[in-house]
């Protein structure tokens, strides 16, 4: 997809980009459904509130660019071109899982698409992103490795190893705060002595920048400006971007409680949800009629529902499968 200016309406772009976060939050919401049903067993952090992140990001990678998320990942596995049905199965933890159902929701992996995870250690991804991206440099390589984090993960010490080496060896990587102002339950006010999170780049020579998280052109903006300094000049990038989770931190927990208002959740489901702000654009914009969005949103429907399907018929991992894919097979 090309570069989009921001004010500008691109019919066929502003379509794809409303599916896509169609498609993340309903196939969220449906995932919800199964866990309550049992289906999904473990934890389950879901995304709903924070697609125009994925959206506005992911797309504009090459096939062999690469990707490292956290355990809010199964949204960004489907933007990166992992099957619905693939990450349907592994949260069902089957089989036909794209981690063969033993990584479960916090860990989906394809290799196939360069994504690389899904990590439930909080920053214990964001070395190996960096690792990934001196491998490029060092092989004179000109791709880019994007990686996303929540906001608690940069006052743990490994972000702070990693964004020095991002500095200190120039290297092409883009690290995304998801700034959804709270870890877990506690607000980043009360966590976190510097509150805007993207200044930290400066204390490493990184290119920083904030953007608004819940308008998806602002974010694919400011996303291809940091994509194309790390592919020509192999120079990272930190970018904040400050978005809104409408769920508990995961499924076991309550939307709202102590932690946040209900007025505060109902302020940005009403006025800054990323999907009904986009499609309203569209729509005002003509480049989308409400007709559109019905056939868009049977559609998705008719994918999810696929997606069920396809995992509820796919195997458990046999017994066997166990000490599977915990060593790789050399021949030296
Ligand atoms: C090293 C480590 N410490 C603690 C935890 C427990 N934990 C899981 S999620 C989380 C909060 C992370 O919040 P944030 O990074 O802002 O991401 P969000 O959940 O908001 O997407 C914590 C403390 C963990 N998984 N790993």
């Amino acid at each position: 997809m090309a570069a989009k200016k921001k004010g500008e309406t691109d019919a066929t772009l502003g379509k794809e980009l409303l599916h896509s976060m169609i498609l993340q939050r309903r196939f969220e919401e449906k995932s919800a459904e199964a866990y309550a049903l049992g289906k999904i067993g473990g934890f389950c952090h879901l995304y709903i509130g924070q697609e125009a992140v994925s959206s506005g990001i992911i797309p504009l990678l090459r096939p062999d660019d690469y990707m490292l998320t956290t355990y809010r990942d199964h949204g960004q596995a489907l933007v990166r071109g992992v099957t619905p049905r693939a990450v349907m199965a592994e949260l069902f933890g089957r089989i036909d899982g794209c981690s063969r159902g033993k990584g479960g929701s916090m860990h989906m992996f394809d290799r196939d698409v360069n994504f690389l995870g899904g990590h439930g250690i909080v920053a214990g991804h964001i070395p190996l992103a960096a690792g990934v991206a001196f491998a490029i440099k060092y092989r004179g390589g000109d791709q880019v490795v994007v990686c996303f984090m929540g906001e608690a993960a940069v006052n743990n010490g490994a972000f702070h190893e990693a964004m020095n080496m991002a500095g200190l060896w120039r290297l092409p990587v883009v690290y995304v705060i998801e700034n959804n102002k709270y870890g877990m339950g506690t607000a980043v006010e009360r966590a976190s002595s510097i509150k805007d999170m993207y200044k930290r780049g400066d204390s490493y020579q990184v290119d920083n920048a904030v953007v608004d998280g819940q308008d998806v052109w602002a974010v694919r903006e400011a996303a291809q400006e940091a994509i194309d300094r790390a592919r020509k000049d192999y120079s990272p990038t930190l970018l904040e971007v400050r978005t809104y989770r409408y769920m508990g931190h995961s499924m076991s927990d309550a939307a709202s409680g102590t932690y946040r208002t209900k007025e505060e959740l109902d302020e940005y489901r009403t006025k800054r949800d990323p999907i009904n702000l986009l499609s309203a654009q569209l729509i005002a914009d003509k480049a989308i009629k409400e007709a559109d969005i019905e056939a868009m949103e049977k559609d998705i429907a008719a994918i999810v529902q696929d997606s069920w399907d396809f995992a509820d018929a796919s195997p458990e991992p046999p017994i066997e499968a166990l000490h599977e894919d915990v060593y790789v097979e050399t021949t030296t």
